[in-house]
């Protein structure tokens, strides 16, 4: 695994450590390929050196953009030594083997860094570096790479120590550094046009430890926040294009995520009204116009000033419903130009997201939250409950339409802060109890404020009266369950595996309700 390194092209803006290398390289016999300004440097040092343009035959043209773009120099750096093929072409074409690529780029981080204006920020993106670089390091069974000062040292004691070769081991090694200087090098270039151009593109391909962005504060305006993108490939509010309003501030962010998150699950046009992360009203309906209505229908006082997530293509009919009440953001994967034109005629400036397309919610993740001196990790919660996990644990079983909404209910309640109860009737919630410490008081506020929905509308009797009723988690005594009767509910889907179940199917029975058990639990704290 041994390469002995005969040839070298070192082609660098740095110039400290240059000479001293290039020296110690001629002493041990190689051959040295350098760009104009590397090989005046080494020439005047007394270094031997080959000028690039001399060995291909091109000169250095357009000021320098185009000096080592050449196949001459890519032949030799991705030629393999052992097909006879490549070694073939080699012959043919006059290219010679380099076996040793030392290149550091033209210095764009240092040039942003001193805040350079455009034209002179984009005249120092390298291109030919970058492309010997990485087919350099593609070719590394028989090409060391340098991009670093630093290991100069490292390549000549290897060579010292090896008659002049390098050890595959040093070349994988060297070729990690090297893909991960030109990834950190294109990554600085994205986020200098990302952040000249702001939240104005497609946010699809944004690199993790690219720049963070900056938010006017945190939860509260005494705490300073930044938004740090993770290059996840899941369509979101990290990925999202933002087609008009403000900038987005924290609990947006936070709030909006919750809200797309949930409007994903949902099968059939859906829609998603969230408040401070829990959902205020979420509903499934033939259109979306009319998910909108049954979605707001279930607390509308909580819903002014909400997150509206909808899991298609928002259209004019929709968004004029929408455009009714304040709303801080609305996220689909697709807005039409009819919802548009409804938005952009507002005073009053909504902040548009587009995703172009859901995040699949059983895609698997890593989940991270922090407490003092330490970090908790888990895997995303991508659990999904179907009819075929169901248990019928009641003597009566659940009505087809009974079985859909508990589905629908359960499916809502993952989203929910913990303790939750979540009523749903006829495809939308009839009430939400979110993030109490006890869940009967989340089953009582949900009706209460079904109650208050029914006044609000007119209503003869709240909907939660013959609704189907999720917990997130088991009943652990049948109080729980009771106060769900209490409030009219038929029907309970709930994850079961409680010490008194016992008690908790005894209460149902006798209150004539049909409860099923899912196995599977949503707490979400
Ligand atoms: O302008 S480039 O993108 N076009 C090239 O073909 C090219 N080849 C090498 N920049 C190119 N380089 C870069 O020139 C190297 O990455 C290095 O940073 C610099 C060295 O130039 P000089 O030897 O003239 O000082």
């Amino acid at each position: 695994d041994r390469v002995a390194v005969k040839r070298a092209l070192i082609s660098v803006s740095d110039k400290s450590g240059l000479v001293e290398f290039g020296k110690a390289l001629a002493g041990m016999g190689v051959e040295i390929l350098s760009t104009g300004g590397t090989a005046k440097a080494l020439a005047d040092a007394g270094v031997p050196v080959v000028e690039v343009a001399e060995r291909t035959g091109f000169p250095e043209i357009m000021d320098g953009r185009v000096k080592t773009l050449h196949p001459v120099i890519h032949g030799g750096l991705l030629g393999r030594r052992d097909l006879g093929e490549h070694v073939a072409a080699m012959d043919k074409h006059g290219i010679n083997p380099i076996d040793l690529l030392v290149v550091n780029l033209y210095p764009f981080e240092a040039t942003r860094a001193r805040g350079a204006g455009w034209d002179e920020s984009v005249e120092n993106i390298d291109i030919g570096g970058p492309a010997m670089i990485r087919a350099a390091s593609k070719n590394h069974d028989f090409v060391t790479v340098v991009v670093d000062v630093e290991d100069y040292g490292a390549v000549l004691d290897e060579m010292r120590g090896n008659d002049g070769a390098t050890t595959l081991a040093l070349r994988r090694r060297l070729a990690a550094t090297a893909y991960a200087r030109t990834a950190a090098y294109d990554a600085a270039i994205a986020g200098w046009l990302a952040g000249e151009l702001g939240d104005t593109f497609p946010r699809r391909f944004t690199l993790a430890g690219s720049a963070p962005q900056v938010l006017r504060y945190g939860e509260n305006p005494h705490q300073q926040a930044a938004f740090y993108r993770t290059g996840e490939n899941r369509p979101g509010v990290a990925s999202a294009e933002q087609l008009m309003g403000k900038a987005l501030s924290y609990n947006n962010l936070n709030d909006t995520d919750a809200a797309f998150e949930l409007a994903a699950e949902l099968e059939g046009p859906a829609v998603a009204i969230i408040k401070h992360a829990n959902p205020c009203g979420v509903a499934v309906a033939e259109s979306l116009s009319a998910a909108w209505d049954a979605a707001l229908a279930c607390d509308p006082v909580s819903a002014y000033g909400g997150i509206v997530a909808l899991n298609r293509t928002l259209d004019g009919e929709t968004a004029e419903k929408i455009g009714r009440i304040f709303s801080e953001v609305i996220i689909a994967p697709e807005f039409d130009e009819d919802a548009i034109k409804v938005f952009a005629a507002k005073k009053n400036p909504r902040i548009l997201l587009r995703t172009g397309a859901l995040p699949d919610p059983t895609a698997a993740g890593t989940m991270v939250r922090n407490l003092a001196g330490g970090l908790l990790v888990q895997t995303r919660d991508n659990g999904r409950i179907a009819r075929a996990d169901l248990k019928v644990v009641t003597r009566r079983a659940p009505t087809e339409q009974e079985l859909k909404d508990l589905l629908l209910a359960f499916r809502i309640a993952k989203h929910v802060k913990s303790n939750t109860i979540v009523y749903v009737k006829d495809g939308s919630t009839a009430g939400i109890g979110a993030g109490q410490m006890s869940r009967v008081d989340s089953a009582r506020i949900a009706a209460l404020k079904a109650k208050d929905a029914a006044k609000a509308a007119g209503w003869a009797e709240p909907r939660t009266i013959g609704s189907a009723a999720a917990s997130d988690a088991f009943f652990p005594f049948a109080d729980g369950l009771l106060a769900v009767a209490e409030a009219g509910a038929t029907a309970v889907i709930q994850p079961g595996g409680s010490m008194r179940d016992d008690e908790v199917i005894a209460a149902a029975d006798e209150q004539g309700l049909a409860m099923v058990f899912t196995g599977m639990r949503h707490f979400r704290h």
